[in-house]
């Protein structure tokens, strides 16, 4: 018999691992490891390896639906386009452009997000956004600021040359598992690891320093380590002086940050403050790791850019082994942005309010009245739907509905939008609200181009059909577009990557023919350049080539403890499942590890309760409830609770406000109450 390998690119998180899908008689019967691969090396963590179960399960979508009373009608693709022309079209024709919002899927390729961005603005509209926004926008918007770049600084197997590692509010151990590999390297030629973190997690069982801090105190920490690394004189001068602005008032504004005082913000005590300031100020090179733990706050942006200052007064930045890096989520969130499905950029992040963009993108498409942003934020679309002012959504590959903090808010505003549009693989919670679901293809029953973390993209094969009549995600918003007048003809994701090449600076020579195995790293701006693993390497693209050092206050998170919500909720993730679980709560072996949604609660507080491991409990917050089993542990501080988000009903709890500048909610703070279910 036989056998094709077919190479492609791991749809979960976004370190991006290389596999083959070993494809027989049509069928995909299996994973073949790729040892060469830049990144994985041949390995892949738990959710990589089961992969395929998602490919042909038996509750995929193979036809468009329409909603008929309480359920749901098999339609054809006419009726269902002509649906989604008519919903979007009415909502345009009675309420002009600005009413209708998108949202872009970071699951889908490169091609697909460009061309869903560039279907909302070619209609007018400046709102469309992708789950960046719940995720990394505090990257995008703080380390523009500092850096002049939101991009991971150096490629992830650099991270073995470190010779201290920092990682603050990343679980990578279980959320970038094959990302870990490159730490425990760096670790064997004697790399000192540092973890700041509420809890203790897989990824803190490896540091040599754990900085166990209360919830949303991390600017405190960091000023704390800035005045220790001033004070003792640990700061690099001359990269100070010859590439940064700003230093003077960091100093000025860290001056009463003192370990002692820092550690009665945090909790942590003084002496591993300076012990980890040290280290991280003396290495030869340090790395800094992190992820929602600090950006999924109100003060997220702050906790980036004090992240940058730290790694700007020591000059660990522009080397091997250096470098601030922003862990990016989901297989295609780097380029979902990359390819301006965000509110306030453009393609190549040319911004959406500089009338310059406006002028630049209608010679590029050939066409007039493009919006001049920024459009609405993801979190922003979802309120304005609430108060009417956005009529109509077309939502690809992303479940707000479980995702988005308080899920009820989130349901009433999308139950009052005059129409929806999902284009999903499987029934979410989101698709249940909408009006027409449209099915698409999965990951390996397409083709097209993914950049991962570390900003390499990668081109994944088609290994397989799509089941019955799911189309890829390109083939449909082609459809939509054609249906509404515009000109979307693009036989192929290939075709799509060509306009690519002249729109983004960053992808120029970035062409199909080039991304054979190991991808290209952006910026890489001709056919014949190399691509850039590290950035800043000769200066900052900010005036004057220098970084912006900016000194932040510490702030306390918007919700802390009281009398009638005792508890700190803080939410996150479990190797096992992804996000809102569509995908890994419908993979039986991934399932079978982890069945229910449960609560994380410290052995003495549990004991206070009256709760025994396993016992059904309520979680209360001004929001809401929601029941899950208690898991007894000391991994969590007393006063704090853990759960994961990836069953429905974490997110009845979570409060929505916002980081001013990033709007993103503060999924890593609520203050909530809990009793034993009798
Ligand atoms: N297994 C798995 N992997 C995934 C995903 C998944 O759902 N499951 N999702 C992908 C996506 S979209 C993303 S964005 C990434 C996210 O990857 P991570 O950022 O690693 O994920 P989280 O578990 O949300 O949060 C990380 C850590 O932050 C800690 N934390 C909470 N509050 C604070 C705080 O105030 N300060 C500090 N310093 N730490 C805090 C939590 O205890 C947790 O250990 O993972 C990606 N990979
Ligand atoms: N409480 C709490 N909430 C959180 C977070 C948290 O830490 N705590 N983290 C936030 C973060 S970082 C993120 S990124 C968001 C994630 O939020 P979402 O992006 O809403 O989460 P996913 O479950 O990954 O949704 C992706 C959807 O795409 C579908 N899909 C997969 N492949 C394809 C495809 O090829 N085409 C199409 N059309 N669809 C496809 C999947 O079935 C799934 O429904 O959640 C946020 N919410
Ligand atoms: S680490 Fe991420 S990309 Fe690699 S196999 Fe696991 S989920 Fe997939
Ligand atoms: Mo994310």
């Amino acid at each position: 018999m036989t056998k094709v390998l077919v190479p492609t690119v791991c749809p979960y998180c976004g370190a991006g691992c290389g596999f083959f899908i070993s494809v027989e008689k049509e069928r995909a019967t299996g994973i073949e490891y790729m040892p060469d691969h830049p990144v994985s090396e041949g390995a892949l963590c738990s959710k990589g390896n089961a992969a395929l179960e998602v490919l042909c399960h038996q509750e995929r979508f193979t036809s468009p639906l329409k909603r008929k009373g309480e359920g749901w009608a098999r339609i054809s693709w006419e009726e269902a386009i002509d649906l989604v022309a008519k919903g979007l079209g009415d909502a345009i024709k009675k309420n002009g452009p600005g009413s209708i919002a998108f949202l872009a899927s970071s699951k889908c390729s490169n091609e697909e997000n460009y061309l869903i961005e560039k279907l909302a603005r070619l209609l007018g509209s400046p709102h469309v956004d992708n789950c960046a926004r719940l995720c990394h926008a505090p990257s995008v918007v703080g380390l523009n600021r500092t850096l002049g770049a939101a991009g991971m600084t150096n490629p992830i197997p650099d991270i073995a040359s470190s010779k201290c590692v920092f990682i603050i509010g990343s679980n990578l151990a279980e959320n970038h598992p094959v990302i870990s590999r490159w730490i425990h390297r760096a670790k064997d030629e004697g790399a000192v690891v540092i973890a700041a973190d509420p809890r203790v997690t897989h990824t803190s069982w490896m540091a040599d320093v754990f900085l166990q801090l209360k919830p949303g105190t991390d600017v405190a920490l960091l000023n704390g380590m800035a005045h220790v690394i001033i004070k003792e004189g640990l700061v690099d001068r001359d990269y100070i002086a010859q590439r940064t602005r700003g230093f003077e008032e960091l100093k000025e504004s860290v001056g009463d940050y003192t370990p002692e005082k820092v550690a009665e913000i945090t909790g942590v005590p003084a002496g591993d403050i300076v012990r980890a300031a040290r280290a991280y100020a003396i290495s030869p090179a340090s790395s800094i790791l992190y992820s929602m733990g600090i950006t999924q706050h109100t003060t997220g942006t702050d906790n980036v850019q004090a992240v940058s200052d730290l790694a700007l007064i020591c000059g660990h930045l522009g080397k091997p082994g250096t470098g601030v890096m922003p862990l990016r989520g989901q297989n295609n969130v780097q380029g979902a942005c990359d390819m301006g499905a965000l509110a306030e950029f453009y393609p190549g992040y040319k911004k959406a309010d500089d009338s310059e963009t406006i002028r630049y993108f209608s010679s590029a498409w050939r066409t007039e009245g493009l919006p001049l942003g920024p459009g609405l934020t993801a979190t922003q679309m979802i309120d304005a739907a609430g108060t009417g002012d956005i009529k109509g959504m077309y939502v690809v590959g992303e479940d707000p509905a479980n995702s988005d903090p308080c899920s009820h808010n989130v349901h009433s505003a999308l139950d009052n939008l005059d129409f929806l549009v999902v284009q999903d693989i499987f029934m979410t919670a989101t698709a249940q609200l909408a009006d027409v679901v449209l099915p698409g293809a999965v990951w390996a029953e397409k083709e097209g181009s993914y950049t991962n973390t570390e900003r390499r993209v990668q081109w994944s094969c088609r290994a397989i059909d799509p089941p019955g009549a799911a189309l890829s995600d390109l083939e449909i918003v082609c459809k939509v577009a054609r249906s509404l007048g515009l000109d979307f003809y693009y036989p192929d994701a290939a075709s799509v990557l060509a306009e690519i090449n002249r729109t983004v600076p960053q992808y120029a020579g970035i062409t199909r023919e080039r991304l054979e195995r190991d991808g290209l790293v952006w910026p890489c701006p001709t056919v014949d350049h190399p691509g850039t693993p590290i950035l800043h390497s000769s200066g900052f693209k900010l005036a004057e080539g220098r970084a912006c050092i900016v000194h932040v206050p510490y702030r306390p998170a918007a919700e802390v403890a009281s009398w009638d919500y005792p508890f700190i909720l803080t939410t996150g993730r479990v190797a096992v499942h992804h996000n809102a679980g569509s995908m890994t709560r419908r993979s039986p072996s991934l399932i079978s590890r982890e069945p229910d949604l449960y609560v994380e609660i410290n052995t003495a507080d549990a004991a206070r309760l009256k709760v025994a491991d396993g016992d059904e409990v309520t979680i209360t917050t001004p929001r809401g409830e929601t029941e899950a089993y208690a898991r007894l542990t000391d991994k969590v501080k007393r006063g704090v609770v853990f759960m994961p988000f990836h069953f429905p009903g974490t997110n009845i709890l979570t409060t929505d406000i916002t980081d001013p500048e990033a709007r993103i909610p503060e999924f890593k703070v609520a203050a909530c109450k809990i009793s034993r279910r009798d």
